[in-house]
């Protein structure tokens, strides 16, 4: 792994590679050899101190290493240990990021009730959309991972104006995320569902009764603009 680029796309580029590597931080042993050596960590510091905005870094340093590890893992060339590290790398730039996102928060626009559904594991893109919306001023509740329509409605009932979202990564949960959309609409016909992740769509979302689909994070932010618009 090599030292530290000095140019904003060179640092970017090489972020990238360090998520897909997994090399988290300087301590970091992975890959063998390059304790000592910036990991992602350290080079999303110095982005970050070097006024790269928080979405480019998100967008052209730390998403394209994990979609990288992901082609490749679709490939069978590399396996989940490798994935989860990449994963680990990835979460750990992410979480620098946040505050980079709630400075730019405006006002409150309420409760945002988010969970991936029953049978899937996948958070990382869920963790994006929460970070995000975060910095557009909603309040998270973030139920976490494998989330049963129940929990979703548990948390209704906590906070019965929230709108919600749902995230599924396989193909195989999309299943539940159907059922939970009509757990929800038969306590509360008239709440604002979202949902999001690689294998649904916005005909998926019309066909299961959900209020809208959205590709991405930025997206989200969008969809609930239009569905739940800012008090005047
Ligand atoms: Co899994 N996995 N995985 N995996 N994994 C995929 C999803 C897969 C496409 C890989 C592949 O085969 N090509 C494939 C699914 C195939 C399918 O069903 N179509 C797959 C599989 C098969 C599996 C297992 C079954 C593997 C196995 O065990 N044999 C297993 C299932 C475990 C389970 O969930 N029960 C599994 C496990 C794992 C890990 C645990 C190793 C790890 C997850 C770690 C974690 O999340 N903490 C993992 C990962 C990392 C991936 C890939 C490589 C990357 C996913 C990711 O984080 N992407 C993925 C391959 C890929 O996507 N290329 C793969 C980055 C993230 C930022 O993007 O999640 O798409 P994404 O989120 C985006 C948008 O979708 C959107 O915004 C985000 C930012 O742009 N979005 C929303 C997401 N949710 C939203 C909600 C919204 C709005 C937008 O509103 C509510």
């Amino acid at each position: 792994m090599a030292e530290q680029s000095d140019t904003p796309t060179g640092a970017l580029r090489q972020m990238a590679e360090c998520v897909e590597r997994g090399k988290m931080d300087i301590n970091t042993n992975i890959p063998p050899g390059s304790k000592g050596q910036p990991g992602v960590v350290e080079l999303v510091s110095a982005a970050l101190t070097d006024g790269v905005s928080a979405q480019t870094i998100l967008n052209e340093g730390l998403l394209p290493g994990m979609q990288s590890i992901g082609k490749r893992f679709a490939a069978n060339e590399v396996f989940i240990p490798e994935v989860l590290i990449a994963a680990r790398a990835m979460k750990a730039g992410v979480e620098l990021l946040k505050p980079a996102f709630a400075r730019e928060e405006v006002s409150s626009r309420g409760v945002f009730i988010l969970g991936t559904v029953r049978g899937d594991l996948h958070d990382i893109g869920k963790n994006l959309v929460a970070v995000i919306l975060e910095g557009a001023g909603w309040r998270i509740e973030d139920l976490g991972v494998d989330c049963g329509p129940e929990k979703f409605l548990d948390a209704l009932e906590l906070h019965p104006d929230a709108a919600v979202g749902l995230s599924a990564l396989l193909a195989t949960t999309m299943v539940n995320m159907q059922e939970t959309v009509e757990a929800i609409r038969a306590k509360k016909p008239e709440a604002v569902i979202l949902i999001g992740g690689a294998p649904v769509s916005a005909e998926f979302a019309e066909q299961i009764n959900a209020s809208g689909y959205a590709a991405d994070p930025n997206g989200a932010v969008e969809l609930l603009d239009r569905l739940c618009p800012p008090a005047a």
